[in-house]
């Protein structure tokens, strides 16, 4: 299987992260992409690639285009306001509040973000360019070969059609599902394995129906993202049917959870999607710092079979997973069972 990834993703990395009250080290380090990389080549990946030029016209179909141009912007704003630190926002349009766009950048800030701990650096744009362009690139290698590996960084799944945050800042997986529709797919299903409730990939498809989107998550009661994610969220108009959510309590270990992804597979398969997007975060790894479910490293190659046997093209784009020491074995051990099985 090829992995697409980019050097590029080392320019973003802010100097903190809003947790628990304090400004601690980002979860979200250039550290979880090479851990990542180590694991393949040790486990004979060896075939990188790096990715071109992001073609931004597939962006902004799942984007909107004022959102694009605010993160192309966003720091040159943030700058000639005379701010030297990470770009971070203070206010939200909160409810019974105006929705209409600032022109100021602390205004624009809080207009696009869904959670405040995610900051914006001078490098921040380029990396998230590249990493999408992974997500793109590698989508291209599954029609040709019928799988591969998307290794971004930034992640994606937390980012809707005009929304930053969760570490997350355009959707890499749902910009990879679009590219399979604009090459000729009739429907495609995107699969989030991410302990976090992929909020942006749900609501840039809500109202599809030629896009399935199934998440296995925490539940918003308990876990990030809190406001989206519950069981009840079906889809909209011609997208009804097509969203379906599994929010799972605290502890959840894999006897819950592989029966969970197993029910999500069947719904899959009753799809007939032309090919399969996995937004593979390993966050659900049980010595994960900030999640809560309790999957062993084996329990990762049972699921990664388990996506196998789908047979179908795939593709997987990584998402998150804190555990930085076992992040590599954790997201090489799905790749390696799916292609096992
Ligand atoms: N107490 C991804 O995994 N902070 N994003 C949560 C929990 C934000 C996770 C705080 C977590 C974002 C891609
Ligand atoms: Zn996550």
């Amino acid at each position: 299987m090829k992995v697409f990834s980019s050097e590029s993703h080392r320019l973003h990395f802010p100097n903190g992260e809003l947790f628990g009250g304090e400004f601690v080290r980002p979860f979200e380090c250039p550290e979880r992409w090479d851990y990542i990389v180590d694991r393949l080549k040790q486990r004979g990946y060896s075939n990188f690639v790096t990715p071109g030029e992001l073609d931004l016209s597939v962006v902004a179909k799942v984007h909107s285009q004022d959102y694009i141009q605010f993160l192309e912007n966003a720091w040159n704003e943030w700058a000639a306001e005379g701010y030297t630190a990470d770009a971070l926002p203070t206010v939200v349009p909160a409810r019974r509040m105006q929705q209409r766009i600032p022109n100021h950048i602390d205004g624009k800030l809080g207009y696009y973000c869904m959670a405040m701990e995610t900051a914006i650096t001078s490098g921040t744009w380029q990396a998230v360019k590249s990493s999408a362009a992974c997500a793109i690139y590698a989508q291209k290698q599954v029609i040709s070969e019928g799988s591969a590996f998307a290794l971004c960084r930034p992640p994606g799944h937390h980012s809707g059609k005009d929304l930053y945050g969760g570490y997350c800042f355009l959707n890499n997986a749902a910009i990879a599902v679009q590219s399979f529709l604009d090459d000729g797919a009739k429907r495609v299903a995107l699969l989030d394995v991410d302990f976090h409730h992929g909020n942006g990939s749900q609501d840039i498809f809500y109202d599809r129906d030629d896009v399935l989107f199934l998440s296995l998550h925490g539940r918003p009661e308990d876990a990030f993202p809190h406001f989206l994610g519950y069981q009840d969220e079906y889809g909209a108009s011609n997208g009804e049917g097509f969203n379906v959510n599994f929010p799972m309590p605290p502890d959840t270990t894999y006897d819950l959870w592989g029966d969970a992804l197993n029910q999500a597979c069947k719904k899959i398969t009753e799809f007939s999607p032309d090919a399969v997007v996995v937004s593979l975060g390993v966050d659900t790894f049980e010595d994960d710092p900030i999640s809560f479910f309790k999957l062993s490293s084996d329990n990762f190659k049972s699921y990664g079979e388990r996506i196998g046997q789908l047979k179908l093209p795939t593709l997987f784009v990584m998402e998150g997973g804190y555990a930085v020491e076992e992040i590599g074995v954790n997201t090489v051990n799905v790749l390696d069972a799916y292609q096992g099985a």
